[in-house]
């Protein structure tokens, strides 16, 4: 009897004791996920957007199409400056107004005369899309497209055939000049314009005219691993205003084919869907000056390092992709003013950034996945995007404790979901201990895959993050803590 009951003693308590070399299946994700090109977007965060064309040189925002191009005539053109200054702020790519909405292209287009090949510059030889994709390549910068849908220079606009015309044009500017990361589709279609010389309105379903699943397929067999942006996605969409603001809340899915460019619901556009059946993420796009080109009246309205900051905490630090306006002036090169400003700028970020205080330290949670080691909550610190904490499918609640090891000041923490198994966590709360009180400093809803919070400084040596809800288990790759200077987050 004795024996039979050690044996099966053993055998109850065995899988206890090694239950973490146990095989424990890593979460089934929740649907929807990220496509791998949605994946390499997400993680470039920040690029720029370079607005240039006749506007730069008629000082205005929108141009009716009858411009001349003989108008365009920057003095120094230089490309390599574009990507430097770029580059050094810490930007991964540039997307260009190859065509805006008055229909002038930067490149030489075999299917229009309204372009650089009719201007003086560089008797009418010179090509900005080419020498900005050649500009990219050599500072290892991501290159894309935008190239408006409106076009109020063309007669065949609101026609059948003004579709073969722009489709021919994206064929050019996908098949000329290298990889493409993203294709911008502007939302804002139809209205007065030059026409051929019509002078008139012209108005179009936005819903139908463009037959957009056609054009998007051209993208996607030309430039498969591009993203392609508008109101409706499909890769990546609008974030529902142009000041570079995500909701608080921001879940990466909507409905698309609800959407159209230029036919969304802007709320839903800067909140998301927690239900929607599709992964779109949201990008943040924001001039840093008032006007998308470059106007010399502008000069002293350059935004401020702390504006930026606080753009970039609501757009990166919800869940969103930053896409900075950077227009260049007359010359043709990134003005003087906005130079300076985005050397600041980077400092400022390098400096809020410096030193993660979690790095490598140790983590307590409640509960993880199966006991195992390969979803142990030290993952959240271990520096690595792969690596992540999870709890068991039952549960979708779990505290993470973070012991800094000796008391720091901090005001800003960093959260993220290995969203590979898409997004999950709905509502959250951080918590230092004082005087072994528990603190709530800061709390929210969705985390995605980076929300960073800042708060008043305090001084601690535990931090403790509570998920409190989420859509299945919570998975999180990464706490960051860090003390960043509080004078850029005051108000100008
Ligand atoms: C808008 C356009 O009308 C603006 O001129 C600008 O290009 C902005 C990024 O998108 O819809």
């Amino acid at each position: 009897m004795f024996r039979f009951i050690l044996f099966f003693g053993w055998g109850l308590l065995l899988p206890g004791l090694f239950s973490c070399s146990r095989n424990v299946q890593p979460p089934a994700p929740v649907y929807p996920v990220p496509s791998p090109r949605q994946l390499a977007w997400q993680h470039l965060e920040f690029y720029a957007f370079t607005h240039f064309s006749i506007n730069t040189f008629t000082n205005k925002e929108w141009g009716y199409g009858d411009e001349s191009p003989g108008l365009f005539d920057p003095t120094n053109l230089d490309c390599n400056q574009w990507a430097q200054v770029i580059k050094e702020a810490g930007m991964k790519g540039i997307i260009v107004t190859a065509k805006h909405h008055d229909g002038f292209c930067l490149w030489p287009s075999k299917y229009t005369e309204h372009s650089v090949k009719n201007s003086p510059w560089k008797d009418g030889k010179g090509d900005v899309v080419g020498e900005l994709s050649d500009a990219c390549k050599v500072a290892g910068l991501k290159f894309g497209i935008y190239l408006s849908p409106w076009d109020r220079n063309s007669a065949l606009y609101g026609t059948p055939e003004y579709i073969t015309y722009y489709r021919n044009q994206l064929k050019e500017l996908l098949t000329n000049y290298g990889p493409v990361f993203e294709v911008w589709f502007d939302g804002a279609n139809g209205g007065t314009g030059y026409y051929g010389g019509a002078r008139e309105k012209r108005t179009i379903d936005r819903k139908t005219y463009y037959d957009w699943p056609g054009t998007r397929k051209i993208v996607r067999e030309l430039q498969p691993d591009a993203c392609i942006f508008s109101d409706a996605g499909p890769d990546v969409r609008w974030v529902g205003n142009e000041r570079g603001v995500a909701g608080e809340t921001n879940w990466s899915m909507i409905n698309k084919d609800e959407f159209a460019p230029g036919l969304a619901d802007r709320e839903v556009l800067n909140h998301g869907l927690e239900n929607g059946k599709d992964w779109v993420p949201a990008e943040c796009d924001v001039s840093i000056r008032p006007g998308w080109f470059y106007h010399k009246s502008q000069d002293n309205k350059v935004k401020t390092v702390n504006q930026l900051v606080d753009i970039y905490m609501k757009s990166v630090g919800r869940n969103g992709n930053l896409l900075l306006n950077v227009p260049p002036d007359r010359t043709g090169r990134i003005n003087e003013h906005d130079v300076q400003r985005l050397k600041e700028f980077r400092k400022a970020l390098d400096e809020i950034f410096a030193r993660n205080l979690a790095a490598g330290k140790r983590v307590h949670a409640d509960i993880w996945r199966g006991r195992n080691k390969q979803f142990a909550p030290g993952n959240v610190t271990d520096g690595k995007e792969e690596t992540y904490w999870c709890t068991d499918d039952s549960v979708k609640t779990g505290k993470l404790t973070i012991d800094l090891g000796k008391r720091e000041k901090i005001n800003l923490v960093l959260l993220g979901e290995y969203i590979p198994l898409g997004q999950r966590v709905k509502s959250f709360k951080i918590e230092v201990l004082l005087n072994r009180v528990w603190k709530q400093v800061a709390g929210g809803t969705t985390i995605g895959y980076k929300r960073i919070l800042h708060f008043a400084p305090v001084t601690t040596d535990k931090i403790r993050i509570t998920i409190l809800d989420a859509k299945a288990c919570p998975v999180l790759n990464r706490v960051e803590i860090y003390n960043a200077p509080e004078k850029y987050f005051q108000a100008d």
